[in-house]
């Protein structure tokens, strides 16, 4: 899309009475990144708090029994499909034998690890987690697609024991769905007389409960305290409970670590796109200094000082961070099964490729005009003193448009969420 193309609010002149109220956790931010009141230091500082942003770490660990479905899920929770590079071993015959690290393709610091299941001979129950080096990992996704075992819960209560959080997940969730359907359609339930329990006609939902409670039932008399199940199919994650197990590993990481699972997760919910924004919000002010930090020159015909590179690489890790590039957006059409200009039709910002120096400038001339009002605002705020004096104009200038963009490209994300989900989220029931 050509930068003359877009619609977002970013491209589109601002009035002042719009402007969105920068966060009381932003105002402080800044104020603290600006307290010594030279503008090159609190630069140099927000750039070294993005890097090292960048630089954690999170390694995931995915185990259970042989066949359950480990490797399916290790490339799938990356949003590779079935032929794509770095796929993990998947399939009757292959069979996981020693841990092995698989980074995230375009977040290599995230790893999902599969792990060998606990019944190979090789690994002994009791001395499983040693030997697969329990302690690297952040948390553990326990994997079942029949019911949890002996095993996999001693394997929690271990992991519980040691600190960390584990997962309960149940695979392969259509299978039994669609052996469900089967018995419905042939009506062997009726004339085997079926439990009462058993609704009379066939409901997806219904089932889904009643397979989830089935888990936890099973998992309360091994004595697990609370368990949750989350049910999964790896031919169709928007659906089940993956979206809510995405969220709930969000919510229950350190926070430190919560923007680096973010950044790796495919979209399949409206909520995480929601929460990836509200995270990548927090950097905001930090980018804006290091734009108008140790290397912003004067732009010609405008009156501010900033550097532009920097804007450029701050607009397409945004796209990136939301699939919003043409690599990822050709693997979600793929995914989807759609052609991947539906997906670009219900798109009004630009792809990742598309943002070039000439944008850039572009979307802050249209900010300016508002962002000169948000300076005054930004004067209250902030005592400006030293050379801090100089970013007056530039640094709202420059946050103004960073948060437009995002604003703009969390909302395509949804919309192309929109039109990948279309169809498949429709209600059996
Ligand atoms: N229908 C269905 N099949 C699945 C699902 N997940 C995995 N499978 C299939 O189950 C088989 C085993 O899957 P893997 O992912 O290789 O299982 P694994 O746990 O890594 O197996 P090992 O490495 O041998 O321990 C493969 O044929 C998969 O295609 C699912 O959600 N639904
Ligand atoms: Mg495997």
């Amino acid at each position: 899309m050509q930068p003359e193309q877009c619609t977002g609010a970013a491209v589109a002149g601002l009035d002042a009475k719009e402007l969105p109220k920068i966060p009381e956790e932003d105002v402080e931010a800044l104020k603290a990144a600006l307290g010594t009141g030279n503008l090159i230091e609190a630069a140099v500082k927000a750039k070294e708090t993005l890097d090292m942003a960048d630089k954690i770490t999170l390694d995931i660990a995915v185990m259970g029994e042989s066949g359950s479905g480990k490797s399916s899920f290790v490339y799938a929770i990356r949003g590779l499909g079935d032929t794509d590079d770095h796929a993990a071993a998947i399939g009757v015959i292959e069979t996981t034998m020693e841990p092995t690290a698989y980074p995230h393709p375009t977040y290599p610091n995230v790893r999902v690890w599969d792990l060998p299941g606990i019944d190979t001979p090789t690994f002994k129950p009791d001395t499983y987690l040693e030997q697969v080096e329990f302690s690297r990992y952040d948390f553990f996704i326990i994997i079942s697609c029949n019911r949890f075992k002996y095993h996999d819960i001693e394997l929690a209560q271990e992991i519980q024991k040691m600190g960390k959080k584990f997962y309960f997940v149940q695979s392969k969730v259509d299978q039994d769905l669609a052996n469900e359907k089967k018995l419905y359609e042939e009506g062997i339930l009726k004339k085997r007389n079926a439990p009462a329990k058993r609704p009379r006609q066939h409901r997806e939902h219904a089932i889904l409960d009643a397979i989830r409670e089935k888990c936890i039932k099973g998992l309360e008399a091994a004595k697990m305290a609370s368990p949750r199940v989350f049910l999964e199919s790896r031919w169709d994650l928007g659906k089940y409970d993956f979206p809510t197990l995405q969220e709930t590993l969000v919510d229950e990481l350190p926070s430190h670590k919560r923007l680096a699972l973010l950044r790796s997760l495919s979209h399949v919910s409206k909520e995480t796109v929601e929460k990836k924004k509200e995270q990548l919000q927090t950097q905001i002010w930090l980018k804006s200094l290091v734009s108008c930090g140790v290397a912003a020159i004067p732009l010609p015909g405008f009156s501010i000082a900033c550097d532009v590179a920097v804007l450029v690489m701050s607009l397409k890790g945004f796209c990136r961070d939301f699939g919003l590039d043409e690599k990822s957006l050709a693997a979600l059409a793929r995914q989807a099964n759609k052609p991947i200009a539906e997906l670009k039709a219900v798109m009004q910002s630009p792809l990742s490729e598309a943002i070039t120096q000439d944008l850039v400038i572009t979307l802050l001339t249209k900010c300016a005009a508002g962002a000169v009002q948000y300076s005054k605002t930004f004067l209250k705020f902030i005592p400006v003193v030293g050379s801090v004096v100089s970013a007056a104009v530039p640094l709202p200038t420059t946050y103004l448009m960073l948060q437009n963009f995002l604003e703009d490209v969390a909302a395509d994300a949804v919309r192309v969420l929109e039109v990948v989900t279309e169809g498949a989220v429709s209600n059996p029931d």
